[in-house]
């Protein structure tokens, strides 16, 4: 902890020391952009072209300009000014895959207003929780949309949290009115300045919020797009909620807009949405996570649809293991690229020249070459080059601590500084990162340490499994032992025994072969479609006490 940065003193921003960020400046990293300013080049460099495409809440199929996005994010901007938004208020934004997202997020950037993302999923107790934590001002929204009221909800938050002035819904006549302001010039912020919060995955209690400066995310987004080839050409799909990170910058929609591409909104992920979409659109890259990877790539063995533009497809957000890796090449014609993000920074590509091995074998390498990577043991020293152990990291983009959380970030950073991603990985010669597993994501059982992404990688092999998600069951004796849950393939009826007899077969540790095999027909997931084991468990123990009473 810095002199600035009195222990127990809830900073909104951790800033990076003084030298770190004069080093970042010097390097070319930090230009002093927002991303108004990014905005209004982009369209004085590209304004005829499109920049987005979706549906919007009035029309069914809309195709916007940069000039038409910069239009109304400048009008939103000054409606928003008019009904009293500052610079560094914080606003909540929970929209859909829509267009709007984007002029509303760019309108509130131009005010110097800091959007904070919520995911479509959320409800109203993290709703309460962003707003709260944020002191929002007010939320940003839509009506009804895939059956849920998202007005009403944001109204009862508004009730509750007594920061929350405004409910602005984006399909009212009020809005209209808003997003038809004319547009005036408003001070440009600080490019070092906070941008937005953007939210942890909260794998334990709620989503933390995730301070990002345009400096440092406009650095990841430029580097992004650069990495994945964008050009003017590119089409990038949104298949995932447009507010998550991944979609939103790897290389995401911004990255799209920076390198003067289009980006399709999707308003759903499934294989014949987003199928529909890439040969109407001619999509070029999108990005899945690994159970939407694995329902594509069954899907696409009958599709009449032409997938023939798809040049790459970005796999992460959780472990692509090397079954599926290996079949999305093949299946949807096109090139892997896999990613290993966070909200809080660190981004890690395989390149598209990468040789296969690494590209099916590992979630990539770092963005920048000042992304500075622990690998280390529980007493944070360096564990030799190629050993497993814990990831720390530090660098140009990497948050030095989250939003007004004091004593949780005495905990998640090191005292100089690098965040504790929670990541077991380990590291090639080349500088290649395999994650392993997350630092929890390991069942004890009697001692024996069992990785669930091991196991769950040996039963995707099996054709009869679409998806495999291995988690802690409590046992008396063991401490835990362990259960698979899995997805059956289209048409296909693994039973219990038959997996655990293949498990075996491949030649593994006895005790690594799940003790329980649970066959689902969906899992649960998180808001932006990673598996949830967190519900996983949760069904497990609810199980645990039915059958206990039963036997009491
Ligand atoms: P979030 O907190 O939602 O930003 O999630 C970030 C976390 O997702 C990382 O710390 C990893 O645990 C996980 N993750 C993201 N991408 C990958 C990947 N390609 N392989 C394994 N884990 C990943
Ligand atoms: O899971 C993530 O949070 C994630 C995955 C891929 C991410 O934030 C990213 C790329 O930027």
């Amino acid at each position: 902890m810095s002199a600035a940065d009195p222990p127990g003193r809830d900073l909104d921003h951790t800033p990076w020391p003084p030298e770190f960020a004069a080093r970042y400046r010097a390097a070319g990293h930090w230009r002093g952009q927002t991303f108004g300013s990014l905005l209004t080049s982009l369209t004085a460099a590209h304004a005829g072209r499109t920049a987005v495409v979706g549906e919007t809440v009035s029309d069914p199929w809309a195709r916007w300009t940069f000039a038409e996005l910069d239009d109304r994010a400048h009008r939103i901007a000054a409606g928003l000014v008019a009904r009293g938004i500052r610079p560094g208020d914080r606003v909540v934004v929970q929209l859909p895959n829509v267009p709007e997202f984007l002029a509303v997020v760019f309108g509130l950037w131009r005010v110097g207003a800091w959007p904070v993302f919520a995911l479509p999923a959320h409800r109203e107790s993290e709703l309460r929780h962003f707003a709260t934590q944020a002191e929002a001002v007010a939320i940003v929204t839509v009506g009804v949309h895939e059956r849920h009221d998202h007005a009403a909800t944001a109204r009862a938050v508004a009730d509750d949290v007594s920061s929350v002035q405004h409910v602005l819904v984006v399909d009212t006549s009020e809005w209209a009115g808003l997003a038809a302001t004319a547009p005036r010039e408003l001070p440009d912020p600080d490019p070092e300045g906070v941008a937005f919060l953007q939210l942890s995955g909260g794998s334990t209690g709620l989503p933390k919020l995730i301070p990002r400066t345009h400096d440092d995310y406009l650095y990841s987004v430029r580097e992004s797009a650069r990495i994945c080839r964008l050009r003017p050409g590119s089409v990038y799909l949104a298949a995932l909620p447009v507010a998550h990170n991944y979609p939103l910058s790897s290389p995401g929609v911004l990255g799209a807009l920076h390198a003067g591409a289009a980006s399709v909104l999707a308003p759903r992920p499934d294989a014949d949405t987003a199928f529909r979409l890439i040969e109407r659109e001619r999509v070029t890259i999108t990005g899945v996570v690994p159970p939407l990877a694995a329902a594509w790539v069954q899907a696409a063995a009958r599709t009449t649809r032409d997938l023939s533009s798809l040049e790459v497809l970005l796999v992460g957000g959780a472990k692509c293991g090397r079954e599926l890796a290996a079949r999305i090449g093949p299946a949807l014609g096109c090139t892997l690229q896999q990613v290993f993000g966070m909200a809080e920074g660190l981004v890690s590509y395989t390149r598209l020249d990468d040789p296969e091995e690494l590209v099916l074998g590992t979630q990539g390498r770092p963005i920048s070459l000042d992304d500075e990577i622990r690998v280390v043991d529980e007493q944070d020293r360096d564990v030799p080059p190629g050993e497993t152990g814990a990831l720390l990291t530090r660098g140009p983009y990497t948050i030095r601590g989250y939003y007004r959380a004091g004593a949780h970030n005495a905990t998640a950073f090191t005292a100089d500084g690098f965040y504790r991603t929670g990541d077991l990985v380990r590291r090639t010669p080349s500088g290649h990162i395999e994650v392993v597993g997350r630092a929890k994501d390991q069942i004890n059982r009697g001692g024996e340490k069992v990785a669930a992404e091991e196991v769950e990688d040996h039963l995707m092999a099996h054709p009869a499994v679409l998806a495999a998600a291995v988690v802690a069951v409590a046992d008396p004796y063991l401490g835990e032992r362990t259960c698979a849950y899995v997805v059956p393939a289209e048409g296909a009826a693994p039973t219990g025994p038959e997996l655990r007899r293949f498990v075996r077969r491949r030649g593994i540790a006895a005790f690594k072969v799940p003790d329980l095999v649970e066959i689902v027909p969906a899992f649960p997931v998180t808001g932006v479609g990673k598996t949830s084991k967190r519900e996983l468990r949760a069904a497990l123990s609810a199980l645990a006490a039915v059958a206990s009473d039963q036997k009491g």
